[in-house]
């Protein structure tokens, strides 16, 4: 008889759990850094015991189920996908909170496990308290919203279905080419039942994360074609972090010369400083990365999904014969814009790729330029942070102070608002974890959330949460986690009165910012830029914030910005630096575009004037075939 160990099918899942190790380059880790989690009937007696009776797998209290698995997203990618967090919810509103957290993990390619409780999978009692009756079938609840949200989804009906949803779980969670939210729906009755398990399944398993080598002829090509082209350039997104593959790209880009622009993801893959980092690139770009882009006849992008942002809406690559050589752990982003695919680990393709482009340089007038561009960029930088608007301080000066007198060894978070496109140009990254950018999904409210999941993966570091007054009001109250757990984090809190980023964009549409602000309505009508004046709303968002026991420095202005930060750095607990800024002042955007449509037909002659001006934008966009 093999050995078997009797236990719930939550205490197996947990005892499997703390089992699972990942192992890049030779170095293993526990791949589950514990469990965050909301108890209610669907997962007390069921996970909420199994967590009880296992100290040693840690479990975690949080506020918001949105918000726990943001801190997971974010703790994995800080921790280059190596390490993660499990997340339990009762059944009903406590799982579906949890999908929006689902798909930014899923978009942005960040392992997640998420454990909902299900309703009773014996269905005698039914409708349970928070079931969704579904007129069609029992075998529906509102935890099949996960469905395209999930890298893999399961329910575990019985208990012994673990034996076959655990591997894969792992298999994908584990994958970098497959990577996202996994979601195993947990009924609550069978989270309870008892089953014989095989000892075997509860011993340590190592999953080795491996660094896959490109198909040779490939790559071949690849150095055929990089010393064929005239106007190279890099894309470097994303994926070169997580393969750590920072240092073997700048060697790169010395050896070749060829310069690089970063994506969101991307930014950090090299020091803001290097002469051959032309920074942001795309719709939130740098007139540097942006022009050289423009006119590249091959575009090398190295872990990059090319999102809109990257290829400004597809105009940002105009060379009439502009090809792609895309390295990618991944074959479906490898394969975009017909480029010439080269499937496999950034770091191992890079050295490979390194040793067949020995002796080649690019043309020392482009050189030339890009370093020249690189310069003026900086300069670019300087003269934004330099501004010093009155009465309010603009954006870019506040985010100029932080980059200057934060701790430059820390991690700036941020996620949506006007501050990514800001940040993405204006941020000077020192290091490659220097900004965490979550610009996937974009979503309001990962920001401090998030913090909370990389001060966690690096208590080392400061963590400098960007937060517009937008987000905030969103999704704040991890705030009080991060003081329970004694994770401190230094949040700014840039309050605008409203939501600029929409209200900039709405402004370039012909709408006038309508319903952009914070105000009372105006004749039933919630007034936009053209009110002479607004009747402000009564919100104190820094004595919320105190409320919820943070450290808070009100600023009124700039000076006291800057003590502030330097204030926040002693600070023993979550300090929250609370300053308004001025809402129209702008970091202007760089030869670059970006896709919004807009109506067709209107009685606004500003909404038609945007559309024609639109229509002549988009001729722009190609494709690449
Ligand atoms: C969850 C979510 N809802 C809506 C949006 C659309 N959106 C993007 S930015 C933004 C306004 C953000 O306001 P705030 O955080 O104050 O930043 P600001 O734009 O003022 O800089 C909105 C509504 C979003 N990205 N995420
Ligand atoms: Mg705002």
């Amino acid at each position: 008889m093999p050995d078997t160990v009797r236990l719930t099918m939550a205490q197996a899942l947990v005892a499997f759990l703390k089992q699972q190790q990942v192992e890049r380059d030779g170095v293993a880790q526990p791949f589950f850094a514990g469990c965050f989690g909301i108890f209610g009937h669907g997962n007390i007696a069921g996970m909420g015991q199994a967590l009880q009776q296992n100290p040693d797998f840690r479990y975690y209290q949080c506020r918001n189920e949105q918000a726990m698995v943001h801190t997971a997203a974010a703790y994995a990618k800080t921790k280059n996908r190596l390490q993660t967090l499990a997340c339990t919810s009762s059944i009903g509103p406590g799982a579906t909170n949890m999908v929006t957290g689902a798909a930014l993990a899923t978009i942005n390619r960040l392992p997640v496990l998420l454990l909902p409780g299900d309703s009773f999978a014996r269905r005698n009692v039914a409708p349970v308290l928070q079931q969704l009756e579904s007129f069609q079938s029992q075998d529906i609840s509102v935890n099949d919203c996960f469905k395209p949200v999930s890298r893999y989804w399961d329910r575990i009906n019985r208990p012994d279905q673990l034996l076959t949803a655990l591997p894969e779980a792992m298999r994908v969670l584990t994958s970098p080419t497959e990577t996202g939210a996994v979601t195993l729906a947990l009924p609550q009755d069978v989270q309870t039942e008892a089953f014989d398990y095989p000892a075997e399944l509860f011993r340590e398993r190592v999953w080795r994360v491996p660094r896959n080598r490109p198909d040779r002829a490939a790559l071949e090509q690849a150095a055929a074609w990089i010393r064929a082209s005239m106007r190279p350039l890099i894309v470097a997104g994303g994926g070169v972090i997580y393969a750590e593959a920072t240092e073997t790209l700048r060697r790169l880009v010395d050896q070749t010369g060829i310069p690089a622009g970063e994506t969101m993801a991307g930014k950090g893959s090299l020091d803001y400083d290097h002469p051959l980092n032309l920074g942001a690139i795309g719709a939130t770009g740098t007139f540097a990365a942006n022009r050289l882009a423009r006119d590249a006849d091959l575009v090398i992008g190295i872990g990059t999904r090319y999102s809109d942002f990257t290829t400004a809406s597809k105009t940002a690559f105009q060379h009439p014969g502009v090809r792609f050589i895309n390295i990618n752990v991944t074959e479906f982003d490898a394969a975009k814009h017909f480029a010439l695919s080269v499937v496999g680990d950034a770091r191992a393709s890079l050295a490979e790729l390194a040793e067949l482009l020995e002796g080649y340089y690019v043309a020392a007038e482009y050189r030339a330029q890009a370093e020249r561009l690189h310069a003026e960029w900086d300069a670019e930088v300087a003269r934004i942070y330099a501004i010093r608007n009155t009465p309010l301080p603009s954006q870019g000066e506040l985010i100029g102070a932080v980059n200057d007198l934060g701790d430059p060894a820390g991690i700036m978070v941020c996620a949506a608002g006007s501050l990514p496109g800001d940040l993405h140009k204006l941020w000077r990254a020192r290091h490659p974890k220097n900004y965490h950018m979550e610009y996937g999904y974009s979503c309001m409210g990962y920001e401090i959330a998030g913090g909370l999941g990389i001060k966690m993966a690096a208590p080392e570091r400061e963590v400098y949460v960007m937060v517009g007054d937008g987000s905030y009001l969103m999704l704040s109250q991890e705030i009080v986690t991060s003081i329970q757990e004694g994770r401190k984090l230094i949040i700014i809190l840039l309050d605008n009165s409203g939501y600029k980023s929409i209200g900039n964009l709405s402004r370039s549409l012909g709408q006038q910012g309508f319903g952009t602000r914070y105000a009372y309505p105006q004749d039933g009508v919630l007034p936009g830029d053209d009110a002479d004046e607004i009747a402000p709303l009564p919100v104190d968002l820094a004595a919320n914030a105190a409320s919820l026991g943070a450290h808070l420095i009100r600023c009124a202005s700039y000076d006291d910005f800057v003590a502030a930060l330097h204030a926040a750095r002693d600070t023993d607990r979550t300090t929250v630096i609370y300053i308004q800024n001025d809402r129209l002042v702008g970091v202007p955007g760089y030869e670059s575009w970006w896709d919004v449509p807009i109506a067709e037909v209107s009685e606004s002659a500003t909404v038609r004037a945007a559309r024609t001006e639109w229509e002549d934008l988009r001729a722009k966009e190609r494709s690449f075939l």
